[in-house]
């Protein structure tokens, strides 16, 4: 202190948070010696590693320090109410399998999500650009298309300089995780950046005793990879996360629920026996397949059909049992459940849900029979929608629901939006919209979409399935195949929802068809996506069908 000082303890001290660091305020109320005059002294102190910077301003009258202080008071006001973020992605979940969707199986169970819609909001017209693990991953953490992120398989790694979002929050204060399932590439299951903690395996996983890579080093688990990794999310929740004051932000994939589907040992033959309800388009019949295009029947005796099913590389296997496969998938279902009640249990126990966003989702769609398809690829309804639901009590109001077209894109520029952070200029732009204003009720002058754009890049470990583009609206959906000697699909969704009449050659129809495909081209075209890349093959192709026609 200046002599000629006479200081009193501080009368008032405040943390604040400045663009993510930490800040002392305090203000003394001090007399000057020689006038007797008050004084006020103004000490600002940050703590930046092991260094403290001290700024102290005395001057006789507050309200000018005060006035200039306003500013950061209302910034810091602001930050404290930046809401923590958990993102829950499953794997290949499909949408219409939550207990609460009336497209659900009767037996099954899924309280915590249905926990979720009821207090939170179902968005219930949720769909991916790509429907497969890596893309799709890629598009919801970059917030672009596949043909930007060029994430277009599974195999290869994510190329130099992608940015992902939980960049954008952690170098703005927020404390990132990421939890459980990345497979964007098989090379190595190492913390990528972005992330302040890293829990995860490589590639696939194995849904029992999954070793996992915690922030560079191997720790060994027992018993079933969800509960292990919810152990995980939990854990870090109750840790002090680097800095306790700091919004955090998990990203917590889980491994279920991808094939083979391997529920819990207490859930396993939890649904065995119950009655399954077969899809219309399962059945190897004519009227199934008289107007579609022909790959659709032939994928059916291929890895990814009925009548073939994923039996392994060497293919020596019976084809399994569809019914059994169902049930698993659904007891599979079911534990993943289970753990995301976990989640949701800890925020309202801890007090966190207050102040946390909680999304889930899944990556991709999955058929269970449908057009006698067991995959996912595909531009078909069950291939790629997926479950959406969001849940933050004070933020969401209970009981939401969302008729909008949302997209995996979309989640990335929607969190940021949460969390009052812009995205840097220099780098990628979005592909995708930010949908909180649908979520929290702020409204917004601007139009919803009414389409969305898909796309899917044949891959030659996979080669059932062609390269294909579609453009589907609320009602109608066109689909384009690339180098395929065959037809195209159009389907109207309002009169045949399981798109099981195509109207490509219907002439009542030909110029809605001209239509949506000269405007999916145009899109296309606009937006750079209508370079398709070869890449070197890599890997065994999966190509034997197991019976033939
Ligand atoms: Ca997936």
């Amino acid at each position: 202190m200046t002599s000629g000082r006479r200081c009193k303890r501080p009368n008032w001290k405040m943390w604040l948070r400045i663009s993510g660091g930490r800040y002392l305020l305090t203000v003394f109320h001090a007399s000057d010696l020689t006038t007797g005059s008050p004084k006020y002294q103004f000490r600002f102190t940050s703590s930046l590693g092991p260094f403290l910077i001290a700024m102290v301003a005395v001057i006789p009258d507050p309200r000018l320090m005060l006035r200039l202080l306003l500013p950061i008071f209302v910034s810091t006001v602001l930050a404290s109410e930046k809401p923590n973020i958990i993102v829950i992605l499953a794997d290949d979940h499909r949408y219409d399998f939550l207990s609460c969707h009336p497209e659900a199986p009767d037996f099954l169970e899924t309280p915590s999500l249905d926990r979720m819609a009821k207090e939170g909001a179902h968005l219930k017209n949720a769909f991916v650009t790509t429907s497969l693990c890596s893309p799709s991953r890629a598009s919801i953490l970059t917030g672009q298309y596949m043909h930007h992120h060029r994430v277009i398989d599974n195999q290869r790694s994510v190329p130099e300089g992608t940015r992902f979002y939980p960049e954008y929050l952690q170098t703005s204060g927020y404390r990132t995780a990421m939890i459980g399932k990345w497979h964007m590439g098989h090379d190595n299951d190492g913390p990528r950046k972005g992330f302040h903690h890293w829990v995860s395996f490589q590639g696939q996983g194995s849904y029992f005793d999954q070793t996992l890579n915690i922030n560079g080093e191997r720790h060994e688990q027992k018993g079933y990879t969800a509960d292990r990794l919810t152990d995980q999310a939990i854990a870090w929740l109750k840790s002090d996360r680097g800095d306790k004051e700091a919004p955090f932000m998990m990203h917590l994939a889980f491994k279920s629920v991808h094939y083979p589907f391997q529920p819990a040992k207490r859930h396993h033959g939890k649904y065995q026996g119950k009655k399954i309800d077969y899809p219309e388009t399962m059945a190897n019949s004519e009227e199934n397949y008289a107007t579609q295009s022909r790959w659709i029947r032939e994928r059916r005796y291929g890895i990814h059909g009925v009548d073939h099913m994923e039996t392994g590389a060497f293919d020596k296997d019976p084809v399994p049992s569809f019914d059994d496969l169902y049930w698993r998938f659904c007891e599979t279902v079911h534990g993943l459940d289970e753990n995301v009640g976990r989640i949701l249990n800890h925020l309202d126990e801890s007090g966190l849900s207050k102040n946390t966003i909680v999304l889930y989702l899944g990556d991709n769609g999955f058929h269970l029979g449908e057009h006698g398809f067991y995959d996912k690829r595909d531009a078909f309804e069950h291939s790629i929608r997926v479950p959406l639901l969001a849940y933050a009590p004070g933020r969401i109001e209970a009981g939401t629901k969302i008729e909008e077209i949302i997209l995996n894109i979309d989640l990335a520029p929607t969190l940021l939006e949460f969390a009052g952070i812009k995205k840097p200029s220099n780098t990628p732009p979005f592909d995708g919209l930010s949908f909180k204003h649908l979520l929290d009720g702020s409204g917004s002058d601007k139009p919803w979409r009414d389409h969305l754009l898909y796309e899917y890049h044949w891959e030659w470990n996979f080669p059932a399935t062609p390269t294909l583009f579609a453009i589907r609206t609320d009602r109608y959906k066109f689909i384009y195949y690339h180098g395929l000697w065959d037809k195209n699909g159009l389907y109207d969704l309002k009169t045949d929802p399981q798109e099981r009449h195509n109207l490509i050659d219907v002439p009542a129809f030909a110029k809605r068809k001209e239509a949506l495909k000269k405007q999916l081209f145009s899109e296309l075209q606009a937006s750079g996506a209508l370079e398709v890349p070869i890449r070197p093959p890599k890997g065994e192709p999966l190509h034997d069908r197991k019976l033939r026609r």
